[in-house]
C-alpha cells in the first residue's frame, strides 16, 4: 500500500541499543524516507517477528509496501534500489565490491563482536540498560521493563555466546580490526560523505562499543571511531567500566597513529 506521496508504507521493526537496526534508522533518514519504527524488546522480538512471517527472526527487520524483509544488508539494497539517491553503495564496478567487502566483514565479523561483548558487560551489571531504550516505546515504562530483564539478558548472552572467553578474544582482536577499519578508510573504501553502506554497517558497531566506557578510549581518536560518529552521529547508551582490567589490556597496547614501527 503506498503511503502519502506515493511512497510505499515502511515500518521498520528494531530492538533499542541494537546497532544493525540503528545502521537501518539511519538509512532511512540518509534517503529521507518516513517510515515507522516499532520498538521490540530483546529475545522477545525473535517469536514476534516470527509470528509476522518474516524471513528471519532478527532485527533490523522492514515492511515496505506489504513486502517483509529482515537483515541490515538486504534493507540496504532494497532502500538503494527503492530511492537511489544519496547512493548506499558506488556506482563504479570495483569500488562498489570494495564496499561489500567490507560490509560483508562488518557484518560476520564486527557485529556479533559487538553484540558478545554488549550482552557479557549486560550481564555484570544492568543498570545501564535504561540508557539504551532512551526513547524507545517498549508497551511498558522503561524502568519496569529493566527491573524486569535479568531472564532477558541471561538469555540473549546465552543466544550470543557471550562468554567470557569469547569475548576476552573478541577484546584482543579489536586493535587488528580497528587497524583494518583506519587502512580502508585511507584507502577511500570507508569515509565517504554521506555515508556508504559499509560505513553504516562498521560504524554502528563501532558506536556501540563507543557506549562502553571500558572500550571507546581505544576507538575514539582514532579515524575509525572519528568515520564512526559521522555516520551514526546519535547512539543512546552508556555503561560504566566494568570487564576485567587484564582483558583490556589488548587495547592499551596501541602503537601512535601513523607509527610505522
Ligand atoms: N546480521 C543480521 C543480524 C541481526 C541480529 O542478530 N540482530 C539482533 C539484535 S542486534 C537480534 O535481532 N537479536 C535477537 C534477540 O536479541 O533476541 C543483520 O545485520 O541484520
Amino acid at each position: 500500500m503506498a503511503a502519502d506521496g506515493g511512497l510505499p508504507a515502511i515500518k521498520l521493526y528494531v530492538i533499542p541499543g541494537s546497532h544493525p537496526a540503528m545502521a537501518a534508522r539511519r538509512m532511512l533518514e540518509l534517503k529521507g524516507l518516513p517510515y515507522k519504527r516499532v520498538d521490540l524488546m530483546p529475545v522477545i522480538s525473535r517469536a514476534a517477528l516470527k509470528a509476522m512471517r518474516f524471513p528471519s527472526n532478527t532485527v533490523p527487520s522492514l515492511v515496505i509496501g506489504g513486502r517483509k524483509l529482515t537483515g541490515s544488508r538486504a534493507i540496504a539494497e532494497e532502500l538503494d534500489q527503492l530511492r537511489p539517491d544519496p547512493p548506499l553503495y558506488p556506482a563504479d564496478q570495483d569500488e562498489r565490491v570494495a564496499v561489500t567487502d567490507a560490509e560483508h566483514w562488518g557484518e560476520e565479523v564486527l557485529q556479533p563482536a559487538a553484540r558478545r561483548i554488549s550482552w557479557n558487560v549486560l550481564k555484570r551489571d544492568r543498570s545501564p540498560l535504561a540508557s539504551y531504550a532512551e526513547g524507545a516505546r517498549l508497551g511498558l515504562p522503561i524502568g519496569l521493563a529493566v527491573k524486569t530483564a535479568a531472564p532477558i539478558v541471561a538469555a540473549a548472552s546465552r543466544m550470543n555466546s557471550a562468554d567470557d572467553e569469547a569475548v576476552r578474544a573478541d577484546l584482543a582482536a579489536l586493535p587488528g580490526w580497528l587497524q583494518r577499519i583506519d587502512d580502508w578508510i585511507a584507502e577511500g573504501v570507508l569515509g565517504a560523505d554521506p555515508p556508504n553502506a559499509a560505513d553504516l554497517q562498521i560504524g554502528a558497531s563501532l558506536r556501540l562499543m563507543m557506549t562502553f566506557d571500558d572500550v571507546r578510549p581505544a576507538i575514539e581518536e582514532r579515524p575509525a571511531g572519528e568515520m564512526a560518529v559521522r555516520a551514526i552521529p546519535d547512539f543512546p547508551g552508556r555503561a560504566a567500566p566494568i570487564l576485567p582490567r587484564a582483558w583490556l589490556e589488548p587495547l592499551r597496547q596501541r602503537e601512535p597513529a601513523g607509527s610505522t614501527r
